[in-house]
């Protein structure tokens, strides 16, 4: 089904305003478009660990969602809507219940990629019903921008510094998408908060998937990436332009990428701008610059070759 912005913007928002996320923080834009896609008459129950997105929509006694929210732990939000989704399943068998639901997972880059990762992984492999989706500022955000396993290759964090020693973060980032892919899940996507309609057509298919589904979804954050707030949706579409984050699915084992690159940009173009890449400017850092280059240029390579497969 065609999806009409005349008919969104009807929509109730499911994520209210009102909550404390930074005016141009991308993850609120990822999760309203994710909440865009769910089906009419299901209920949606989402879990959310501990990060930017949890503290700042559920501060006491205010609460943004419209939906049922539970907190977790950081390291358990996957483990605990596997419970909620096998409760359900339990009591719909016994006739208990008959209404349909949803259940959500809304996880940072910290949560997913590193400190919540095997419940994400057991999540996945179980086989639940739920969608998982990662809001991937490409570190940790909520205490005060510290380097994860989303972190790209030379980007300055608090944890990854740069200075006479470092050029900056000294890994590249952990390919979570393939990993969830790796699951033989039904549907796995990456997408980024610039193509609102790529992420909703996505988020569709996610909540009609029968077993997981897993959504990546760039979300960027301007006081860790270092840009001016307002550029938070360019930042966004540089980044798939230069192919640093490029659109893709993988449903039922089949790869395919959602958004054609008629050129690819370089990557400079998409650093410049951020204050997190500034040092690699600066006579002396070519080469880490070079070095990331050629990371993006292989993975896209590959991504192609598992596309046209
Ligand atoms: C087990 C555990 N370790 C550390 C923390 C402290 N902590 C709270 S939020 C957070 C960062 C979350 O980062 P991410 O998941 O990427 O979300 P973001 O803040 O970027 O939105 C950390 C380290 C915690 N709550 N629990
Ligand atoms: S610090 Fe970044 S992720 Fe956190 S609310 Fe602000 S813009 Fe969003």
């Amino acid at each position: 089904m065609a999806i009409k912005l005349k008919e969104l913007v009807r929509q109730k928002e499911l994520l209210t305003g009102g909550h404390r996320l930074c005016a141009g923080c991308g993850a609120s834009v990822a999760v309203r478009q994710v909440l865009h896609a769910l089906p009419e008459n299901v209920h949606a129950v989402t879990c959310s660990p501990t990060g930017c997105l949890e503290v700042s929509t559920t501060i006491y006694p205010y609460n943004a969602w419209r939906i049922s929210f539970i907190h977790s732990a950081f390291e358990n939000a996957a483990a605990t809507i596997s419970g909620v989704e096998t409760a359900y399943r339990a009591l719909k068998k016994k006739g208990k219940i008959s209404e349909d639901f949803r259940f959500i997972v809304f996880g940072g880059d910290g949560g997913t990629y590193d400190i919540g990762f095997q419940a994400f992984s057991g999540l996945l492999e179980r086989g639940h019903r739920a969608v998982y989706v990662c809001y991937n500022n490409e570190a940790y955000m909520n205490t005060g921008i510290q380097r994860s396993g989303a972190t790209q290759f030379g980007a300055w964090t608090t944890t990854s510094p740069h200075g006479d020693s470092s050029a900056g973060k000294g890994q590249n980032r952990k390919d979570l998408t393939a990993i969830a892919a790796a699951h033989n899940i039904p549907y796995v996507a990456q997408a980024a908060v610039h193509n609102w309609r790529d992420t909703i057509t996505k988020a569709r298919k996610a909540f009609q998937a029968d077993g997981p589904a897993v959504l990546n979804i760039l979300a960027p954050c301007h006081r860790g990436w270092r840009y001016p707030m307002e550029q938070t949706i360019e930042m966004s579409k540089l980044a798939t332009q230069s192919c640093i984050w490029p659109l893709y699915e993988v449903e039922n084992g089949t790869w395919r990428l959602t958004a054609k690159i008629k050129e690819k940009t370089p990557l400079r173009d998409y650093m410049k701008p951020q204050g997190r890449f500034a040092h690699l400017f600066k006579p002396g850092n070519e080469g880490v610059l070079d070095l990331l280059q050629e990371f993006v240029d292989e993975q896209w390579e590959r991504l192609q070759q598992q596309c046209a497969e």
